[in-house]
């Protein structure tokens, strides 16, 4: 079996102590840091979803899977943030209020990092006045948010309805992201950009500040 299966069969088993050095034994095999965290860490724990969604597993299990894909995402986060880049801006990030889903969110973070943003990662269960007053203080253009319960994404929509109501609209742009998302939610949650995946994350957000 190849490291990378070995990854995410050791992500599915919650084994948090053997998933940083699997995946040191990738870094050292020379795979690239992306194809470690997509077919390694994140195809395990896209199985782990399956199974929590099916039954199969219960939430001691899920948290355990998450710690283990952590503890992954630490070693390979040398790896994706490159240092001295020079800033393109500043982006205020975090996990939408009432929802404790970070996983995704630190992916964004460290792709956004290694893109050259400068981000103020707020963490999880964000209030939408912290999200905006953040933004302000710091005088960042982007709000980035994510969500990974269909009860927690209508607070996306308590962000941008913050952000008309006091006349930021042209000041203060946002985007959205996580699992119960799509284009059409985001236009419904009045964003101005929805990104699928981290990656795709960083050219929304590229996008968003050169059209300022
Ligand atoms: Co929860 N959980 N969970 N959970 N959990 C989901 C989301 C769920 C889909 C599982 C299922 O039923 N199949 C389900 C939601 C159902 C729904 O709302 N439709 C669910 C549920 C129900 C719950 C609880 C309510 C369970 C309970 O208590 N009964 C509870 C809620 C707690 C709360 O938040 N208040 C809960 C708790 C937890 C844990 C704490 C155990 C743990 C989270 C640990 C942590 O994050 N530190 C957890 C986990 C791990 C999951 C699953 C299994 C995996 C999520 C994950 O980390 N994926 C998840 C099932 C699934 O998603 N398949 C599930 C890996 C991560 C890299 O992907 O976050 O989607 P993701 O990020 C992706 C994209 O979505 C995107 O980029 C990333 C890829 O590059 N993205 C963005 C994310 N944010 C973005 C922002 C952007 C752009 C892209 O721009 C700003």
């Amino acid at each position: 079996m190849g490291t990378l299966s070995e990854i995410s069969k050791h992500i599915i088993a919650g084994d948090a102590s053997s998933v940083p050095s699997l995946t040191q034994q990738a870094v050292s095999e020379g795979l690239p840091a992306r194809d470690i965290l997509q077919e390694g860490l994140l195809s395990g724990m896209a199985v782990i979803g399956e199974k929590f969604k099916s039954h199969e597993i219960f939430l001691p299990d899920v948290l355990m899977a998450a710690r283990a894909m952590q503890a992954g995402m630490d070693e390979l986060r040398p790896l994706l943030i490159t240092e001295d880049v020079p800033s393109l801006g500043k982006v205020v990030l975090g996990t939408v209020r009432g929802d404790l889903h970070d996983i995704g969110k630190n992916l964004v973070s460290i792709m956004l990092k290694g893109a050259g943003f400068e981000v103020i990662d707020l963490g999880n269960d964000v209030s939408p006045e912290s999200f905006v007053d953040t933004a302000l203080e710091n005088e960042a253009p982007v709000v980035a948010m994510s969500a990974l319960l269909t009860t927690t994404m209508p607070v996306m929509g308590e962000v941008t309805d913050l952000i008309r109501q006091r006349g930021l609209e042209e000041k203060l742009k946002t985007i959205v992201g996580g699992a119960p998302l799509s284009d059409d939610a985001a236009r419904q949650m009045g964003a101005n950009a929805y990104a699928y995946d981290a990656a795709s994350a960083v050219d929304r957000i590229r996008e968003l500040i050169s059209s300022e």
